[in-house]
């Protein structure tokens, strides 16, 4: 784990570097809108620090993938989908679809969601 990357993205959008329609602004975590969004809300929110996936944050044992399970769900009260259902998702190494290595959980909502997801 580093505080920050200056390769990584997210820690840009973290830092304000690289612009991102945000959400909410917590004292651990930034959510902000996904620029591709997969249902009418799709939200990612991350860590301000920088860990590669769900599996390096929780083995920090910081309580990071904790932090982003209570942000979400904060953000989802404020999206109204907390009381419909919305679905957190950690894409976890290349083969899940993790595309941006800076942990965050895709918080979607707005439309029926089908299981088993894609
Ligand atoms: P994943 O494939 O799980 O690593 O998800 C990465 C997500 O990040 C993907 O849904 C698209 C989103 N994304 C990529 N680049 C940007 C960006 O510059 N801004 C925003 N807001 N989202 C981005």
């Amino acid at each position: 784990m580093a505080a920050s990357r200056p390769d990584c993205l997210f820690c840009k959008i973290v830092t304000g570097e690289v612009p991102a329609e945000i959400v909410r602004k917590g004292e651990r975590t930034v959510a902000f809108r996904d620029i591709n969004p997969q249902a009418p809300t799709h939200i990612l929110v991350i860590p301000r620090e920088h860990y590669a996936d769900a599996g390096e944050a929780a083995r920090a044992g910081a309580g990071i993938v904790d932090d982003i399970a209570r942000d979400s769900h904060e953000v989802a009260v404020a999206e109204g989908i907390a009381d419909t259902g919305y679905r957190l998702v950690f894409n976890t190494g290349a083969g899940a679809g993790q595309t941006i290595f800076h942990v965050h959980g895709h918080l979607l909502g707005g439309r029926g969601l089908e299981w088993p997801p894609g």
